[in-house]
């Protein structure tokens, strides 16, 4: 170490690296809006630009003489650069920079430049001041090493990778899976870092590029051969039936079927699905499973309108939002749908505001249109009463017909709900998650009476089609025990467990008659579903899903991981059940068919994502999504509802 000390050059180079840190920990808090909320967070975001720091100045270190100080202001201009063009970006988009926007920049031309000297201030200079020193202190002040300091560039990459891998660590026990899920850039720079938040976007955009430039028009023919022998004729009992309709989804945050018709002291948990489970105006769907992986919420979303499974790993709307798709909502276009998501939460959240670009949604009435105070809102976002109660105003402005979605949030994991939220008890399983989970899941089936009151007054629900759906899970595998309670169980086998992967999906078409539908389905057959009962064909889309309502509906349901369910067989890490009877089956004497089928459709689905092939394919009839056709920002005058956000900077 004293020798490290010693070595000539090396007191520019702790100068260099003090300042850089230094500064872009006061960019940060100046002007990222990163919604700290914990001592943790607080040192994470101190700490961060440390590592990089070293890192990054540390490749100057490999020069020799007056060249290591050069090679040292260089680095530190690169990355000044980068905070700074960070910065301006927040400015305007409240967002970060990635690789597909430097490209899409690169695309749209000098549109990007202009506004960005617009968002430059005078003060900015202060983010480049040091860089400025630097210049100063090696012309005047500083000798230069000797030689090139090869032990300290070890010393300093190893000290860099020390103090990042504890970064790491104490970010990932505060937010597990923090680089696998990729959920949200302000998380990821927040815990990480802007530096080494790009450097993870570079990484991943490298895997997926890769992917996408070994793939030709060629491969699509398979994929579609594939689909089209796979397509079920529409029933025509329903086809065409909800012709016209407007159309609302909701996303039943973590909604799982055990909750419909479960009691808590003799009271019904959710009164008002349980109503409409068993009522002859709506289908209920009492064996439909989730299929999403990590991407959660946003693979649910990605399938309702793709169609397609969500990928092995990570979330599809975070990597593949490039992606050329013929989603639900551009579908409908043609059929003069306007279409809008509705959730409250920041747009960038699951990458959403550039996914729906490319999925053709036309509006997006984010966080920045509700009333964000401290009541209306819990962990991620809007409670769901005031979501839906300030979403009544937005919807009815859209004109008719409408494509809408609405992403609830309150019953989300942790589930507890404030004082005054819910009166509703909770359980006594002796697991507070899973306690408190009956009062969130009250709560939310509460804010959806509220709801489709608040359509019948505004005459909306004679005129639409709602499907809702549980998006995934709610209760993970850590609370077996209180779940096997819950479900008067010895235990929760891995049979059981997949069981537990049903989830509500409730499709009311004004004017048709519903029933409770026991066949097997599962999140990629929800849109050739709905897309038949507004009459429209899908037999020229690529597809996975199958028509739940067609005759010739395909009950077996692949789970992301390779798991299949079906009405005969559960398959779970490797081992067969009988679905019906739980019972473990002796691989011997299981037909493969089915098997063999969920391998095929997870491999087509996978072909067109990663290889990005339906920019190769021409739909008839479909006009192909221009994602920069689409803009998110909230202008004053879309809404008189007051902003947080400063996006007239
Ligand atoms: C956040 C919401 C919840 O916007 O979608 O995310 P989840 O963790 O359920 O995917
Ligand atoms: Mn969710």
């Amino acid at each position: 170490m004293k020798t490290f000390i010693k070595e000539r050059g090396l007191a520019f180079f702790l100068i260099a690296v003090v300042l850089l840190w230094i500064k872009t920990y006061v960019g940060y808090v100046l002007n990222f809006n990163l919604g700290i909320d914990n001592t943790i967070q607080k040192i994470l975001l101190f700490v961060n630009p440390l590592s990089s720091s070293l890192f990054f100045l540390g490749f100057g270190l490999l020069f020799k003489k007056k060249l290591q100080q050069t090679a040292i202001i260089v680095i530190h201009f690169l990355m000044s650069f980068l905070l700074y063009a960070n910065i301006v970006y927040y400015r305007f988009f409240n967002d970060f920079i990635t690789i597909p926007v430097i490209m899409q920049a690169k695309t749209n031309g000098g549109q990007l430049g202009d506004s960005a000297f617009s968002l430059m201030r005078p003060t900015d200079v202060f983010y480049f001041i040091d860089t400025i020193i630097l210049i100063i202190l090696a012309i005047k002040v500083n000798k230069p090493a000797e030689t090139s300091s090869k032990k300290s560039f070890r010393i300093v990459l190893a000290s860099s990778i020390l103090v990042f891998l504890i970064n790491l660590a104490v970010a990932e026990s505060d937010r597990p899976e923090l680089l696998t899920r990729s959920f949200d850039r302000n998380y990821l720079v927040k815990y990480l870092g802007t530096y080494n938040f790009t450097i993870y976007d570079a990484v991943q955009n490298i895997k997926s590029n890769s992917q996408r430039a070994l793939a030709d028009s060629s491969d699509v023919t398979e994929v579609e051969n594939y689909m089209k022998a796979n397509y079920d004729v529409p029933n025509n009992v329903y086809f065409g039936k909800a012709e016209g309709k407007n159309v609302i989804y909701v996303s039943l945050e973590s909604l799982q079927s055990f909750i419909i018709d479960y009691k808590i002291d003799g009271k019904e948990v959710t009164p008002f699905l349980n109503k409409l489970a068993h009522d002859n105006e709506t289908f209920y769907f009492d064996n439909f499973f989730h299929q999403t992986g990590q991407g959660k919420t946003s693979d649910a979303e990605f399938m309702m309108e793709n169609s397609l499974y969500p990928l092995a790993q990570g979330s599809v709307f975070v990597n593949k939002a490039q992606n050329t798709l013929q989603s639900v909502p551009a579908i409908l276009k043609s059929k003069d749908y306007t279409s809008a998501a509705f959730h409250g939460n920041t747009q960038t959240f699951w990458n959403r505001n550039e996914m729906y670009k490319a999925e053709g949604i036309d509006k997006f009435f984010d966080s920045a249109y509700y009333d964000m105070n401290e009541e209306n809102t819990k962990n991620y976002g809007m409670k769901d009463k005031p979501f839906f109660k300030e979403s009544m105003p937005l919807l009815e402005s859209l004109p008719q017909p409408f494509y809408t979605k609405f992403i609830t949030l309150s019953n989300h994991f942790p589930f507890g709900m404030d004082e005054g939220d819910t009166d509703f008890p909770a359980g006594d399983f002796g697991d507070s998650v899973v306690d408190n989970y009956f009062q969130s899941a009250h709560y939310l089936d509460q804010s959806i009476e509220q709801f489709f009151n608040d359509l019948k007054k505004d005459g909306l629900y004679d005129k639409s089609v709602i499907v809702m759906y549980g998006d995934h899970y709610g209760i993970s595998e850590n609370h077996n025990k209180a779940m096997a309670k819950v479900l008067g169980k010895d235990e929760i086998t891995d049979y059981d467990n997949a069981q537990l992967q049903r989830v509500p999906l409730f499709i009311h078409a004004a004017g048709v008659k519903g029933e409770k539908v026991h066949k097997y389905a599962g999140d990629v057959d929800v849109a050739p579903t709905i897309l038949h009962l507004l009459g429209v064909d899908t037999k020229d889309y690529l597809m996975s899903g199958s028509d739940i309502l067609s005759k010739e509906h395909r009950e077996v349901i692949p789970f992301r991981n390779g798991d299949f369910i079906s009405p005969k067989y559960t398959k779970v890490s490797g081992k067969y059940y009988d679905t019906k009877t739980g019972k473990e089956l002796d691989e011997s004497e299981i037909d493969k068919s089915e098997d063999s089928l969920v391998k095929k459709e997870l491999e087509m689905s996978d072909k067109i994502i990663n290889g990005d092939l339906l920019r190769f394919y021409e739909p008839k009839g479909f006009t192909k999504v221009n994602p920069s056709d689409y803009d998110y920002t909230k202008h004053d005058e879309d809404s008189s509802e007051t902003s947080t956000d400063d996006e007239d900077q």
